[in-house]
């Protein structure tokens, strides 16, 4: 099949629609690609195959892969004929930081060719290629049936990968006003909105219900120049004050596991609360709420800690789903909390499905979370996972000390300049910190790297 007959059999299939539609984004386009039905048309699932077998015949590579699901059954055709290997990725059970997540086998520093069947933007495909880069191979190309996006292949390029595409946006407008499926009119439309989106810059949500203690915790990063919470994890109230007399002018937000402490009592509260009103910090309780709404309002609200009366902020897994929320803030004033997005320790269960679920549940609830707790396998990995959040959601990184590294139970450390370039609104830092001869002087150390490159990132 010729491509001038493959692009026609694509509108006539529906595959490419033209009229109105409303994008995920809420953005109204005049056309529509779907490529998905072609799986199920014998005859364009061969003719996209032998295409792009003829497009990547002179490339270097020793393996195959298509990114589930479209790309998956074109990729296998593709291998079938060119006599190489299929290898693929898990779809949304890619669980981050470590894990066999490749299916079929390769060697280490084998070349993949990588098919897809759209670009959009660069951003996923890279994602990809890391993910894959991450598992042994090596990813120098990748190649779209429809490359519809504005500025795809320059972002590829910018990360030194070559996108090859079968077909561009705009051979598909021209074959099929040519052919006279579509007037001139629409061609138009479509070659503006693609060149409207390649310099439209997202409109901020002016109307974004902004959470007061969201806009508390960045008028202290402003005031006292710091992103830095302090995890004060220490089991009695002599060394959390003493250490808390030193560093409580470098953080902006004390974070807690009051159940580790010792001797726990009324008073500890009291003073921490003057510790909090005196040297302006925000308190964080890391309590990790788990369970179904009924149970955690009583955990957060009864019992001898009575967290919801002095902690600012409060964790939350949401794993049980959107009842937890309600449970615990319903009724509650000026409380808000971090949902655990990513976590930093190794081997975690916590997958690409559930950090996005976690954004969508949370942007139905601004006034009762500020944000994500969230890691990062790189400065990269970090950036395009908070990329992903809902406007106005801050990113808050534990897992940080002055370099990389690990401890023996599996906590993994990014180095405080990686945190923030990559997008954290602030550090959370425990033994980096405690755990050092001069508490005191390595807060500041770290609140200075923090804000240095916190303002760089700001202005850029
Ligand atoms: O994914 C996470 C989430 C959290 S809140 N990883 C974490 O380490 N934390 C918390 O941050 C953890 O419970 C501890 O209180 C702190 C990190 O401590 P550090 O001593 O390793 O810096």
């Amino acid at each position: 099949m010729t491509k001038k007959d493959f692009i026609l059999s694509l509108a006539q299939t529906g595959a490419v629609k033209f009229g109105k539609f409303i994008l995920k984004s809420g953005i109204e386009s005049p056309f529509y690609i779907d490529l998905r039905e072609i799986v199920s048309q014998p005859h364009l699932l061969r003719a996209a195959a032998s295409l792009l077998c003829e497009k990547v015949r002179e490339l270097d590579f020793t393996c195959i892969s298509g990114i589930p699901y479209t790309a998956l059954p074109i990729a296998t055709i593709v291998a079938d004929q060119l006599q190489k290997p299929l290898v693929f990725m898990r779809k949304e059970e890619k669980i981050y930081g470590t894990g066999k997540n490749i299916i079929g086998s390769y060697h280490k520093g084998d070349t993949c060719l990588i098919i897809d069947d759209l670009i959009t933007t660069g951003e996923s495909k890279i994602e990809t290629a890391e993910q894959m880069e991450r598992e042994g191979l090596v990813i120098k190309d990748f190649v779209v049936i429809i490359d519809r996006s504005a500025r795809g292949q320059e972002e590829l390029a910018a990360k030194g990968y070559t996108l090859h595409s079968l077909i561009k946006l705009k051979d598909i407008v021209r074959t099929l006003k040519t052919t006279g499926y579509i007037d001139s009119d629409m061609e138009q439309q479509v070659l503006d909105f693609t060149a409207g989106l390649a310099s439209a810059r997202v409109k901020e949500d002016t109307d974004q219900e902004i959470n007061p203690l969201t806009r508390k915790l960045l008028e202290y990063i402003q005031e006292k120049h710091s992103n830095l919470v302090l995890s004060l994890d220490v089991t009695n109230s002599r060394d959390f004050f003493s250490i808390l007399d030193k560093v409580a002018s470098e953080i902006i937000m004390l974070k807690t596991h009051i159940d580790i402490l010792t001797d726990f009592d009324q008073d500890f509260i009291f003073r921490l609360r003057e510790y909090s009103v005196k040297f302006r910090f925000l308190l964080f309780e890391d309590r990790k709420f788990a369970d179904i709404g009924n149970t955690v309002r009583m955990q957060y609200r009864q019992g001898i800690y009575n967290i919801a009366a002095w902690a600012d902020f409060v964790t939350l897994h949401l794993i049980p789903g959107e009842g937890i929320i309600t449970g615990l803030f319903e009724g509650t004033e000026r409380r808000s909390s971090f949902i655990l997005a990513r976590m930093s320790s190794e081997g975690n269960l916590i997958n690409e499905t559930y950090s996005r679920r976690c954004f969508e549940i949370a942007s139905k609830y601004p006034r009762y979370i500020s944000g994500f707790i969230g890691h990062g396998t790189s400065e990269d990995d970090l950036r395009r996972f908070k990329a992903k959040f809902p406007p106005g959601m801050l990113l808050l990184v534990p897992g940080v000390k002055l370099e990389t590294g690990k401890d023996n139970l599996g906590q993994q450390y990014m180095s405080v300049e990686q945190a923030i370039r990559g997008g954290a609104d602030c550090v959370i830092v425990g033994r980096g910190i405690y755990g050092t001869d001069n508490p005191g002087k390595t807060a500041s150390l770290f609140r200075q790297k923090a804000w240095h490159e916190y303002n760089k990132r700001e202005q850029e």
